[in-house]
């Protein structure tokens, strides 16, 4: 679901005390300033820090400026920072092999505050679009939730992340009982607004570090929880079946209840040789098809 956009984070990379000094200066009311005096320790702080913007000088010792900027881009969680070159070689050869790097673009020194200014604020605006433009196209349009795209992304990652470290995956899978039904009866708002409902509530439910809920299309949604066992993930199978019964939504004509319920399809394991994301949905897929089979409201491993 959305979060509030945290301040700008901006990183100056120059191996020269007063150059950052001076930047740092002219940047400060647009940010907060992150600083490093060397090509190594830039890396490492825009790793742990994810800043939107970068200043990084071209003449460094050691690592230079584009090999910095080469780590950068190789680095799927940088990738999306953006990078300005500050440089004393103005030539429009040097500016082009920056804009050619992958720079978003090129701060001429001598530095001129305003010039700084401006392109920062520019490049600041263009990171919030981008970030925005990212977020709805990671994201269900009816409730909030991510959406089919991103969690197939997010899947093909952690299944990779777990077969490495052998670590048990959890996934369920989530659809609501006879909701044809509830359409028929109470009509199609009233049916997005009960998904809705049913989405918050998965939400709720997916809350610590690395779980995502997100609608897998129509009346279905999954949740991923990494780092859990069979045993833990029946339980919170069992546990989100009651969650989204006590919504209380009336629904006369469901099957199992007097009110919306769901049958949850469920499948753990620790990912072996051979095996992948799509087996694991598929094995879920059977689980729910068996809960619906034995009634609907409930979940099955
Ligand atoms: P079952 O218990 O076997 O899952 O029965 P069901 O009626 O839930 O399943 P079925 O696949 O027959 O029907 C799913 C219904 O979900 C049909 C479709 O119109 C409805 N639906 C899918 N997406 C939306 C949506 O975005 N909004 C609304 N209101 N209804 C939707
Ligand atoms: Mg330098
Ligand atoms: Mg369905
Ligand atoms: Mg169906
Ligand atoms: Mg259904």
């Amino acid at each position: 679901m959305t979060t509030a956009a945290p301040r700008n984070t901006i990183l100056i990379i120059d191996d020269n005390p007063d150059t950052i000094r001076l930047l740092s200066a002219m940047v400060r009311e647009q940010g907060r300033v992150l600083f490093a005096t060397s090509g190594v320790a830039g890396l490492e702080l825009a790793r742990s820090q994810r800043p939107q913007l970068i200043l990084l000088d071209v003449e460094m010792q050691g690592m230079d400026g584009f090999a910095v900027n080469e780590q950068i881009k190789k680095d799927p969680d940088l990738r999306s920072c953006a990078v300005i070159f500050v440089t004393a070689q103005t030539s429009s050869e040097a500016e082009i092999a920056c804009l050619d790097a992958g720079a978003v673009d090129f701060i001429p020194k001598p530095l001129n505050a305003a010039v700084v200014q401006a392109r920062v604020r520019t490049h600041l605006r263009l990171q919030a679009a981008v970030a925005a433009l990212d977020e709805l196209a990671n994201q269900d349009g009816l409730t909030g939730l991510y959406n089919r795209r991103y969690f197939d992304q997010q899947l093909a990652a952690e299944f990779a992340r777990h077969r490495r470290h052998q670590l048990p995956l959890g996934l369920v899978l989530i659809d609501v009982d006879d909701f044809k039904l509830f359409n028929d009866r109470y009509g199609h708002q009233r049916g997005d607004a009960c998904l809705q409902e049913v989405a918050e509530a998965l939400n709720d439910g997916a809350r610590r570090p690395g779980e995502l809920a997100a609608r897998y299309g129509g009346e279905e949604f999954v949740v991923l929880l990494p780092n859990t066992t069979p045993d833990a993930l029946a339980r919170y199978g069992d546990w989100l079946c009651r969650r989204i019964a006590a919504l209380g939504i009336p629904h006369p004509s469901a099957s199992a209840a007097p009110h919306v319920t769901a049958s949850i399809g469920l499948c753990a394991r620790i990912p072996a040789e051979g095996d992948t994301a799509q087996a694991m949905l598929h094995a879920a897929d059977m689980a729910l098809y068996r809960a619906k089979r034995a009634g609907r409201n409930r979940s099955v491993l």
